[in-house]
Parts: C-alpha cells; sequence; structure tokens
C-alpha cells in the first residue's frame, strides 16, 4: 500500500474504556443505579463488579499509559455517582472521584477524553422512559452543564453520547440492551436516536453558552454498509436502509443539524414497518441546528462494515455473545440481511475484519460534510480470547488488525482527511456488556481475580509506533 507511514505532530495515540465497563464499585462509594445492575442481576451470567477495578487501580492504569507511550484516554463520566438519581441531590464523593482521576490524567502526561453518557442511564430516568421520555433530555443537559463547569480545569476534550445507535439499536431491535427482549422495532430505535441526538445538541449549545474552552462533540458507531450483490436492486435498497439507519440519519443530525429530505423519506418508510411516526418538532431542529455550527469532533467507533441482501421474510435475529463462530444472524424484515463474505476474515465473534471500510467512512463523511471539523477514531479493536502463556500474552493478530486500521487512517489523511488520533478499544481487558469476561481487546491483559495487568504484545507494538510516530 502506498501511504505515508508517518503520524502528525500532536497524534493521539490512544486507549478507550467506559465507567461501568471497567470502573466496578457499581453500587459503591454514593453512586446511584443504572438499568444494567438490575439487568445483569437478573440473567446471572456476570456481573459489572469489580470489572478491571479502575475505581482503585486508576493510578495503575496511567502509569502504564505513560510507560508505554499513550498519550490520550476515552474516561466515561457515570452520571449515576454525580447524580444518583439523575437529576437533583449531587454525590460529592462521585464529584471527588473524578477530579482525583482527571487530575492524575494531567500527572502521568495522559489527555483524558471525556463522555458523559456511555450506555449507563441513570435507573430512576430510565424506569420513566429513558431518552425516550423527554424529561431525560433536560436532565442530559443539566447534567452535562454541572460537568462542564465543575471540570473546566481538568477537562477540555468533551463528547456528550457514546454510540446512539447501539443503544437505539440493542434496546428496540436486537433486545440485547436493558430492558431486554424487544424485537424489531424500528421507528422505536430511529426515535431514540433522534430524541439522543437533541439532547447531544442541547448539551453542545450549553457548552458554547457556557464559553468552556476546549472541544466538544459526539462519537458515532458507524460501519460500511455495502450491497452483497452490487447489481441487484434489492440488496442496494438493503444497504440503503441499514446506512440511514446506522450511518446517514445521525450524521445528518450531527453535520446539518435536520435530516435532509432523502434521509427523512427513508428514515420515514422505515419507522413504518414497525407502525410508527417518527415526532421530529420545529422546535428540536432549531437547537440541532445551532448545535451543528459548534461541534468541533466527530468520534467514530470502527469496528467492521456489512455486506447486505434484500430481506422480506420473518425476523430472525441471534446475538453471537459467547464467541462461538458462525452463530450470529441478523435478518430484519423489510430493512436487510447481514451476509458473512467468506474471503473477508472475521473473529470469533463474527465481526468481519475490513479496514479499507474505516476509509471509506472518512473519505466519505469528508465529502458529504464538508463543515466537520476534526475527527477521532474513538474506538476500533479486536475481541479474542487472549491467552496468557508463561506469563506472555502474544496477540499478534492484534497487533495486524491495528496496524491495518492504522495504515488506512494514514491513507484517509493522505486524502485530505483531518483525523487526529486513535484510541484501541480498550486500554485494558474489560468487562463487556453483552459478552461479560472472555472478550478480551485490550493492550494490558486483566487477571480478574487478583487485578494483575500483563502488557501484551500489541501493547510494546504500538508503543513502539507511538514513540517513532511511526507505523513499523
Ligand atoms: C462498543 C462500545 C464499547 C465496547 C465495544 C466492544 O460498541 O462503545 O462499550 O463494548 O463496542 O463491544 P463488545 O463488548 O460487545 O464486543
Amino acid at each position: 500500500m502506498h501511504c505515508s507511514l508517518t503520524f502528525p505532530k500532536g497524534f493521539v495515540f490512544g486507549g478507550a474504556t467506559a465507567a461501568y465497563q471497567c470502573e466496578g464499585e457499581t453500587r459503591g462509594h454514593g453512586k446511584g443505579a443504572v438499568s444494567w445492575d438490575s439487568f445483569l442481576a437478573e440473567r446471572g451470567r456476570f456481573s459489572a463488579d469489580p470489572a478491571s477495578d479502575f475505581y482503585h487501580q486508576y493510578n495503575h492504569d496511567l502509569e502504564l499509559c505513560e510507560r508505554f507511550g499513550i498519550n490520550g484516554i476515552r474516561i466515561s463520566i457515570a452520571w449515576s455517582r454525580i447524580f444518583p438519581q439523575g437529576v437533583g441531590d449531587v454525590n460529592p464523593e462521585g464529584v471527588d472521584f473524578y477530579h482525583q482521576v482527571f487530575r492524575a490524567c494531567h500527572a502521568h502526561g495522559v489527555i483524558p477524553y471525556v463522555t458523559l453518557h456511555h450506555f449507563d442511564t441513570p435507573q430512576a430516568l430510565f424506569a420513566k422512559g429513558d431518552f425516550m421520555n423527554r424529561a431525560t433530555i433536560d436532565a442530559f443537559e443539566a447534567y452535562a452543564r454541572f460537568c462542564f463547569e465543575e471540570y473546566q480545569d481538568e477537562v477540555s476534550d468533551w463528547f456528550t453520547f457514546n454510540e446512539i445507535w447501539a443503544v437505539s439499536s440493542n434496546t428496540f431491535i436486537e433486545g440485547t440492551f436493558p430492558p431486554g427482549g424487544i424485537v424489531g422495532d424500528v421507528g422505536q430505535a430511529l426515535q431514540l436516536n433522534h430524541n439522543m441526538m437533541l439532547a447531544h445538541a442541547r448539551a453542545v449549545v450549553a457548552f458554547h453558552e457556557g464559553g468552556y474552552s476546549g472541544k466538544i462533540g459526539v462519537v458515532h458507531t458507524l460501519e460500511g454498509k455495502n450491497p452483497f450483490d452490487e447489481l441487484n436492486p434489492a440488496d442496494i435498497e438493503a444497504a440503503r436502509n441499514e446506512d440511514v439507519l446506522q450511518n446517514q440519519f445521525l450524521l445528518d443530525a450531527t453535520f446539518r443539524g435536520d435530516y435532509a429530505p432523502d434521509t427523512l423519506e427513508c428514515a420515514t418508510r422505515l419507522a413504518a414497518i414497525s407502525g410508527r411516526e417518527l415526532d421530529i418538532r420545529d422546535e428540536d431542529l432549531v437547537c440541532m441546528r445551532e448545535a451543528a455550527l459548534y461541534n468541533d469532533y466527530l468520534g467514530i467507533n470502527y469496528y467492521q462494515s456489512r455486506f447486505l441482501r434484500g430481506y422480506d421474510g420473518p425476523n430472525i435475529l441471534h446475538h453471537n455473545a459467547t464467541g462461538d463462530k458462525g452463530t450470529e444472524r441478523y435478518a430484519l424484515s423489510g430493512v436487510g440481511e447481514r451476509v458473512m463474505r467468506e474471503d473477508i476474515p472475521r473473529t470469533d465473534w463474527d465481526w468481519m475484519i475490513y479496514p479499507e471500510g474505516m476509509y471509506d467512512l472518512l473519505v466519505r463523511i469528508h465529502l458529504q460534510y464538508p463543515n466537520y471539523r476534526e475527527i477521532l477514531i474513538t474506538e476500533n479493536g479486536m475481541g479474542a480470547k487472549d491467552e496468557l502463556v508463561d506469563g506472555i500474552v502474544d496477540d499478534s493478530y492484534r497487533i495486524d488488525y491495528v496496524r491495518a486500521h492504522l495504515e488506512w487512517l494514514l491513507r484517509a489523511r493522505d486524502a485530505g482527511v483531518n483525523v487526529t488520533g486513535y484510541f484501541l478499544w480498550s486500554l485494558m481487558d474489560m468487562f463487556s456488556w453483552t459478552n461479560g469476561y472472555n472478550k478480551r481487546y485490550g493492550f494490558f491483559y486483566v487477571d480478574f481475580e487478583t487485578q494483575q495487568r500483563i502488557p501484551k504484545a500489541s501493547a510494546y507494538w504500538f508503543a513502539q509506533v507511538a514513540r517513532m510516530g511511526v507505523l513499523a
């Protein structure tokens, strides 16, 4: 491949985390409940305690970052540590905890990139309808304002939401997120997309009004959506349907502040499949258009791309949450069926390894939304059943995975895309929402019994790349 192998000065070589997946202490220190607590307890398969015990180990994790050249960390604030009920009384211990974490980041030369919401709406608000209830949008804005004010001296890089689409689709289409079991409701998924984008916009406008220094944006999980057969009209339409659902609806909301006519036409048609009409109000769009002017960052979580066939049969959805390769099925009536391309390698969880799809998305955004300012790859990584053998974790497959994605990232830079950082999901091994603990992603292996951290081969390799600023 012909591309520059050199990273620009200031490039962020990062590792990503999320509060619920790494902190532990899910019910301690004044933290309020989140929907996941009871959801996971009812299922009994695994819990998020103590996960990677970041609540007590953060200093050690940041020391590792410093030692391995990792100069940025994605951290999310657990909303219910700050406001245990989502609104109202503040928990001072939670507020102080994040002060300590952010100060430790700076002491170790690691920039904190802070997300306000990573799947963990406080239970008190979730019980009243989560973001389908517009009162949660008000609560989110108040929480965001509190954080901007409180942490303004320690945080200058903010994201409102992590993966609105994952919340919408896993809640309403796949049924794998709390409350669990809701399947195929495309209309509700689109409505949640919209409501959360409005909440994002409200927070962005608040950030601007507050005159805070720093940058703000949103993290979307994007996938390339390709027709399985490029000449088959049904496959082309299926690819378009999935693209609007996951990518274009949210990108339009982010960068236009409204929905292009063809986006809205497709979304309206898809919502109607589940008998829904979208509630998009004029005043929502006024706020969203204003926010579109102030967005600094787009964070992209990129893991894979899809190949679609037209599909009108009954919904068949089976989520591979165990790592038994070949068990994933996703066929959504009137939307499309995701099919594997056997020539493309995939992980044990049936995630296709397709780095060129990330390049396509980067270039597409650059061309389609010329008002974007800066893109960070806020997550990319490979879940695997890593093994510790004689004190060593040889994850050369992960090195290959990351190298390939970084090559395509540099290629996108060569094509003019302003992409300025890359965060591996995940910094260290941690809890996975639907998979538990055998799906490992980290640079640092975690022994979940002892909480010992062991740098994997990929950590040593990445340290070299980060120090030299050159892809080796
Ligand atoms: C993203 C989430 C992360 C993380 C990652 C890996 O969607 O932002 O929180 O979980 O995916 O997903 P999984 O743990 O399901 O393999």
